[in-house]
């Protein structure tokens, strides 16, 4: 039996290829293993010497060769493979002990250049390995020293390895391969993306659908803590990020951002950029607190606070417009996290400079286009479950205005058309069940994440009434259809002249009634946005 041994990591190295020899297996080894083991007086040929040709290129070219992966890759139980071995003078390779350079501990030193990097891509390391662990049915292949007792104490058994131990073995290796490939495509796609090498023309819109393993991320940074300070945490980003999604903001100013923090910003720059006019979203928990529009930032900012002046104490605040002097006076009466804009005048980042917690964001808007990657949005989203992930296309609809339908006897005018469309537009980034109070281009009142839709509506009617707010002649969007007339009454008490819903329920005819009972208009959307 023949085992060829080229490792990097060389511990337990030494112990290994002794028990080896002492079961009577000739020893194959590369330059720095084979001095190693020379030096303890093990008998070992190198490989140079095996193929009849020397290293070369600074050891860039050590076991590429014929003899070496003829001696892996020949199917023992095929006679054309064994003849074709023995015209050449190969001899089979049966045992496989590679570990590769360490390029993960390699880029993981501070300070560590392109070309120390590229210099530790191991080439003929994974190349023997894949050819050994195809081969698996004849060849064992070791890719990690907690392998190696396992291993002898079956040699010492049984002299041979088991099938069972064999496949293991080989799947263990391609995993290794794979994680190795993973992290030398993941450094360079980072050093290129924070150069802005990444040219746009290369950079493929993957489309992306459950079912297809092609998620690859990079780490952008380790997070002080999670979710909690007892969490670990970090943020990754797409390999190719969505050109005006959260992971390519700049941090201008401020303490570092939190798990929270960037979970937060991301809610709040989902919402403010689907909107075309100047919007400002204030996201407290993951949900818009305020959400409004207007001629520019002042206003949209102004009528998104006026919402719910409480929660939106410590809040995320996401502008789709440039932040100019005077929005910025204004935002610094509240106590704000973050704060993030497209652009901002030098006068109002100077607004800003003695507030040294603030952390500010610049986001640029995405360009877009006709694909959800143009407008800057995930093809997909993911959850976690155990062990698992949960993957769907991400909830990109939009509705038009000609998709409304409605179904009151009472019409609803135009301004009471462009509520509801706002209403349905905030209510879409907002946690189910989602009830939303809107008049005049900015939320009213804002009920989320209740397990009643019931109680969403009241909540909603609460909040305005203590934010001072009258709901009098209000629109209402319901994220999911009303399973029953009562939800739509608590609305209609609280002021609603106007609902949008996406209709659906087997009672729509009974909540329909009511609607006209009441003296409302309803209109359905056709689709719904649950968020959870
Ligand atoms: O430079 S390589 O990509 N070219 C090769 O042909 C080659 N063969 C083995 N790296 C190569 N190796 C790697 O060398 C092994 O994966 C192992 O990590 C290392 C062992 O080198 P040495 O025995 O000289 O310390």
């Amino acid at each position: 039996m023949n085992a060829l041994i080229s490792v990097s990591d060389k511990t337990g190295i030494l112990e290994f290829a002794q028990a080896l020899h002492a079961l009577g297996i000739k020893l194959l080894s590369t330059g720095g293993t084979a001095k190693l083991l020379l030096d303890a007086g093990l008998p070992v040929t190198e490989v140079a010497e095996h193929t009849g040709f020397p290293e070369m290129l600074d050891g860039r070219v050590k076991t590429l060769h014929p003899k070496v992966h003829g001696g892996l890759l020949a199917r023992r139980d095929l006679p054309e493979h064994m003849a074709a071995l023995q015209t050449h003078g190969i001899a089979t390779i049966d045992l496989l002990v590679v570990n590769l350079y360490p390029f993960e501990a390699t880029v993981a030193k501070p300070g560590c250049t392109l070309e120390d990097a590229i210099e530790n891509i191991d080439i003929g390391g994974p190349a023997m390995v894949r050819s050994a662990a195809k081969n698996w049915k004849d060849v064992g292949v070791l890719t990690d020293a907690s392998q190696y007792a396992g291993v002898l104490a079956e040699l010492q058994a049984d002299g041979k390895l088991t099938d069972k131990t064999r496949f293991a073995l080989s799947v263990a290796a391609f995993n290794r391969i794979s994680q190795y490939d993973g992290a030398i495509s993941d450094y360079l796609s980072s050093v290129a993306f924070d150069a802005g090498k990444l040219s746009a023309a290369y950079v493929p819109e993957r489309a992306l659908f459950p079912g297809q393993s092609n998620s690859q991320f990079t780490k952008l940074q380790d997070l002080r803590y999670g979710e909690n300070s007892h969490q670990q945490a970090a943020l990754y980003r797409d390999l190719y990020p969505a050109p005006g999604s959260l992971v390519t903001a700049k941090q201008l100013q401020g303490k570092e951002l939190s798990y929270n923090n960037i979970a937060d910003a991301d809610a709040a720059w989902e919402c403010v950029k689907s909107f075309t006019e100047a919007a400002c979203v204030i996201v407290k928990h993951a949900n818009p607190c305020g959400v409004a529009v207007g001629a520019d930032a002042l206003e949209a900012y102004s009528k998104a606070f006026k919402t719910d002046p409480t929660s939106a104490f410590g809040g995320i605040i996401a502008l789709n417009c440039p932040l100019d002097e005077r929005a910025a006076l204004q935002i610094s009466k509240q106590f704000v996290e973050v704060l993030m804009a497209p652009s901002f005048t030098p006068e109002a980042l100077e607004v800003f400079k003695t507030k040294v917690n603030v952390r500010i964001l610049q986001i640029e808007l995405p360009p877009g286009g006709d694909t959800a990657w143009k407008q800057g949005r995930n093809l997909i989203d993911v959850k976690r479950v155990g062990s698992g992930l949960l993957m769907q296309t991400a909830d990109n609809h939009e509705l038009a205005l000609a998709d409304l339908k409605v179904v009151s006897k009472l019409q609803p005018t135009p301004a009471q058309l462009q509520d509801l469309l706002f209403a349905w537009k905030v209510a879409k980034y907002v946690k189910s069940n989602a009830i939303v109070f809107c008049a005049g281009g900015m939320t009213m009142g804002v009920g989320a994440g209740q397990m009643s839709r019931l109680d969403s509506a009241r909540i909603a009617s609460i909040k305005a009434e203590h934010a001072g707010l009258s709901l009098a002649g209000t629109a209402v969007a319901s994220d999911a259809f009303f399973p029953f007339r009562d939800g739509l009454d608590v609305v209609v008490d609280a002021g609603a002249s106007c609902v949008i819903q996406p209709g659906g329920s087997m009672r729509d005819q009974e909540v329909i009634d009511a609607a006209d009972e009441r003296g409302v208009v309803m209109v359905l959307s056709g689709v719904r946005h649950f968020r959870h």
